[in-house]
């Protein structure tokens, strides 16, 4: 199996980016070791604080960002960062070349009942002219990405990583310490029998959306005919991973239960990033408006609507909105 450097190089990324990737794949090292180790190292439960976005801290969350943020900003590669859990941008070095936005730890609620967490990262070029501390420089679109993945602290730790030639598939291997490709080129299938809700939300979603899931329910006894199982990992990670591997269409609509908050994902650390992998996989991921990494950024923390995934299901899906 080939190594992560060698694999990069034979898809001609440059090596200033296979540097950097290197030293954020450096930092999930660690923090797959924290995780396995939370329960016996006092890492289990909440802090007492907030984050920006008004939601409790997990104790794993903080650990996971500080542990980001310290090697990346001491990397000399970054000249900011913007996190979930951090207010505003955070500069890095004036010099630094690239910009990375990331969500620590994705699926906090995870964490207390030992389920699928894992930690999303996207990365820009930092435009030039702009000073570290301008958080302006996050406003760049999703299609602007040269670089985007997750890793997965399940079972195994695995990294999915595009740098725009198609999405690949790494496990780490801890009898060396480093992530080795398993699988190059994912392709999503075109076509599937499984969708991703919270169902939950079902009486606040927009009616078209109720109607196209309403008929999924309805399997062969409905317009669909054919039958439709339902997964729900909540962690994005967990449901763009399966997604990944077997086809699926995954949505967070857009839902009226609090009118201040229509959306619930962010646009900066986990649409954009997933979008660009399953884009790069043949799939789709688009809001009901059009694609999302099409979508301009007005601020770090903006929430966005989500349906990807297998091509024919997330077309099908937007047809109910042009009813
Ligand atoms: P955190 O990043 O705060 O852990 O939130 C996870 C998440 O944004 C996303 O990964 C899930 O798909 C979604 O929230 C789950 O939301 P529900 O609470 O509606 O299940």
């Amino acid at each position: 199996m080939q190594r992560l450097a060698p694999a990069l190089r034979e898809d001609n990324v440059p090596l200033d980016l296979i540097s950097l990737i290197k030293t954020v794949l450096a930092a999930t090292k660690e923090i797959s070791f924290r995780v396995s180790q939370a329960h016996l190292g006092g890492l289990m439960g909440s802090t007492l604080d907030e984050n920006i976005q008004g939601e409790i801290q997990k104790k794993l969350d903080v650990v996971a960002n500080e542990l980001f943020k310290d090697i990346l900003l001491e990397s000399g590669f970054v000249k900011a960062i913007s996190s979930e859990e951090e207010d505003s941008s955070v500069p890095g070095d004036e010099n630094g070349k690239f910009i990375v936005s990331f969500d620590p730890l994705d699926g906090s609620s995870n964490i207390d009942i030992n389920s699928l967490i894992g930690t999303i990262f996207s990365i820009h070029e930092a435009p030039k002219g702009m000073a570290a501390d301008d958080p302006d420089m996050f406003k760049q679109a999703g299609n602007k990405q040269v670089c985007a993945g997750y890793v997965l602290y399940g079972p195994s730790t695995m990294l999915v990583m595009t740098t725009g030639k198609g999405t690949h598939f790494y496990v780490l291997d801890r009898t060396h310490g480093g992530y080795l490709l398993v699988e190059r080129n994912v392709r999503i299938p075109e076509d599937t029998q499984e969708f991703a809700i919270n169902m939950s939300n079902q009486r606040f979603w927009h009616p078209a959306m109720k109607n196209y899931i309403d008929d999924l329910i309805l399997g062969d006894t409905g317009p669909r005919g054919k039958n439709f199982n339902m997964r729900w990992i909540a962690a994005m990670v967990g449901d763009v991973h399966r997604v990944l591997c077997r086809g699926g269409i995954f949505t967070y609509p857009a839902d009226s239960k609090n009118p201040n908050k229509p959306y619930k994902l962010r646009l900066m650390y986990e649409a954009n990033p997933m979008s660009f992998l399953v884009e790069q996989a043949g799939g789709l991921s688009v809001t009901s408006e059009g694609r999302i990494m099409d979508i301009e950024p007005t601020s770090i923390h903006q929430r966005v609507e989500v349906i990807l995934g297998s091509k024919n299901e997330v077309e099908t899906c937007l047809s109910y909105y042009k009813k």
